[in-house]
């Protein structure tokens, strides 16, 4: 349990469930959105990377706004903690309860609400699954302008509250800049309706911006305005191995100004990942062993054309010896599994036993400067099982995974703070697309200065005064 793992945080002055609280959600919802028995409360209490767990005692799975809207106004009233859940694939434990908090579960409100195949507009409930959308768009030639490991599991609303990344934002830019409106419920109840479905809208102040990526911090999001690509029409995916990074810089340089608008994502793994990939999940990879792996991918709408700047800059890559080994792939069935080796590093990595996970900003010169610092820093802890350096090198976001056979106490001191005192010293961010959470809290201040986290505690005084909104997250006290 969390209050074990973590004995320095404290439970806040809020409310204890009672049962008269659960006769008002009675009556508001009906029995199979409410659950209470523990067994099941049990899995919405413990986070996918089993690394905090709180002892909520109900899960409530509202359908509509309103019926979100009368459980917060309800709450609040009450002064009763919740966590606000979607795919619970989040990886900084944010999306379970640290203490007691009810957990509120959007995953009943999965409508699709609207699709507009001339803009590419698209506007569905906050806990539609990701893969379920990308199913959908896919029938009408469209494509979702994000793509993760977790898309089968994880909600469109769990994305936009942590602004995910993943795999396509080098393209497509981040959620701030796909999410066209939303809408959300405030602490007290109300409803902020921001359902903007235009591309320009300049009448004041951004307001779902402070939502986008607030990690159920200051509201719960129902709704969501997001838009769309087209299906690209051609898609190829070339894997390349590279002896050091100096020489995959040079080859990221040219990707960049070669394969330019043709580029859809640029990956990197290193060897451990890949290792991690073979021997915990029995993938394979196509290339053989080398220190570093690059995985592009080009979308377009002209095969020819890009299959011809694909092929010109592979030759110029090995006229320059720059890679040790190279292939290109066309057909849909390689290509997801070439992705499947780079998605399922997470996975991976988390069957070791324990894994501490980073999720960190740098700049491209000192990218992978931290997996050869933390080697080093790291070489005498013997409770080390293995480091992972993998992540989306075009958009300067590495994942650092350690692992070790059980959680060991004395490895994640060796890590912490050393990691975040590294990326602030390299001018980087502690978290680039995970979040915060509950797990990262304390570290918030090498990223954030103080007059940033006075304004962040204010806004949330303004929107949560009573701080029943997902409590121990993002914010200390
Ligand atoms: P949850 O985990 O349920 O919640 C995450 C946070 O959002 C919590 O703080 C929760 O309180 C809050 N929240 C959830 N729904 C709402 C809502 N409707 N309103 C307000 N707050 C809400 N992340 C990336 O950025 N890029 C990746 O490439 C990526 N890959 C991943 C791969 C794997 C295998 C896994 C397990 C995770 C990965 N993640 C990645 C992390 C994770 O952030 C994303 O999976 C996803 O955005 C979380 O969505 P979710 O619905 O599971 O949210
Ligand atoms: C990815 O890019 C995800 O695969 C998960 O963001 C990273 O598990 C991780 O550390
Ligand atoms: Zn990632």
């Amino acid at each position: 349990l969390t209050k074990d793992r973590f004995p320095e945080i404290k439970r806040g002055n809020y409310a204890v469930l009672q049962d008269a609280d659960v006769s008002f959600f009675e009556k508001v919802l009906n029995k199979n959105q409410i659950i209470t028995d523990a067994d099941e409360v049990d899995s919405y209490n413990k986070d996918w990377l089993n690394m905090v767990c709180g002892y909520s005692s109900i899960v409530l799975k509202p359908k509509s706004t309103e019926e979100v809207a009368t459980i917060l106004s309800y709450c609040n009233d009450r002064k009763l903690a919740v966590c606000p859940q979607g795919g619970n694939t989040g990886l900084v434990g944010g999306s379970v309860p640290v203490f007691d908090e009810i957990i509120i579960s959007t995953s009943l409100m999965n409508k699709i609400i609207d699709f507009n195949s001339l803009t590419g507009v698209l506007v569905c409930q906050s806990g539609c699954v990701l893969e379920t959308l990308m199913n959908f768009l896919q029938e009408q030639g469209f494509i979702m302008p994000l793509d993760l490991g977790a898309k089968g599991s994880c909600q469109i609303g769990g994305n936009v509250a942590t602004n995910a990344g993943g795999l396509r934002l080098l393209r497509y830019g981040s959620l701030h800049n796909t999410v066209l409106g939303l809408q959300a419920v405030l602490a007290n109840g109300d409803i902020l309706d921001s359902m903007n479905t235009l591309k320009k809208d300049n009448t004041g102040y951004h307001l779902k911006h402070m939502f986008i990526g607030s990690e159920g911090t200051l509201g719960l999001i129902t709704k969501v305005a997001i838009q769309c690509p087209p299906y690209p029409k051609a898609t190829y995916l070339a894997l390349l191995s590279i002896e050091s990074y100096d020489t995959l810089l040079k080859v990221y340089k040219l990707a960049r100004s070669n394969l330019a608008e043709i580029l859809s994502s640029c990956e990197l793994m290193d060897l451990a990942s890949v290792e991690a990939a073979k021997e915990n999940l029995k993938l394979s990879c196509p290339l053989p062993d080398a220190p570093f792996y690059m995985l592009l991918e080009t979308s377009g709408s002209n095969g020819d054309h890009d299959e011809e700047k694909l092929s010109d800059f592979l030759t110029t890559c090995m006229d320059q010896n720059m890679i040790l080994d190279g292939l290109t792939l066309t057909e849909p069935s390689k290509m997801r599994a070439l992705w499947s080796l780079r998605e399922g590093i997470s996975s991976a990595t988390k069957q070791d036993g324990y894994v501490y996970k980073y999720d960190v900003s740098l700049p491209l010169e000192v990218f992978y400067q931290i997996i050869i610092d933390l080697k080093e820093h790291l070489k005498v802890c013997s409770d080390m099982k293995r480091i992972c350096g993998y992540g989306h090198l075009g958009d300067g976001n590495i994942h650092v995974n350690i692992t070790s056979a059980e959680y060991s106490e004395t490895l994640k001191e060796a890590i912490e703070p050393f990691i975040f005192e590294r990326v602030s010293h390299f001018k980087g961010s502690i978290s680039a697309e995970h979040g915060i959470g509950f797990m990262k809290t304390k570290y918030l201040k090498y990223s954030k200065n103080k007059s940033e986290i006075l304004l962040m505690k204010n806004l949330k005084s303004l929107l949560d005064p009573k701080g029943i909104l997902n409590p121990y997250k993002v914010l200390k006290d």
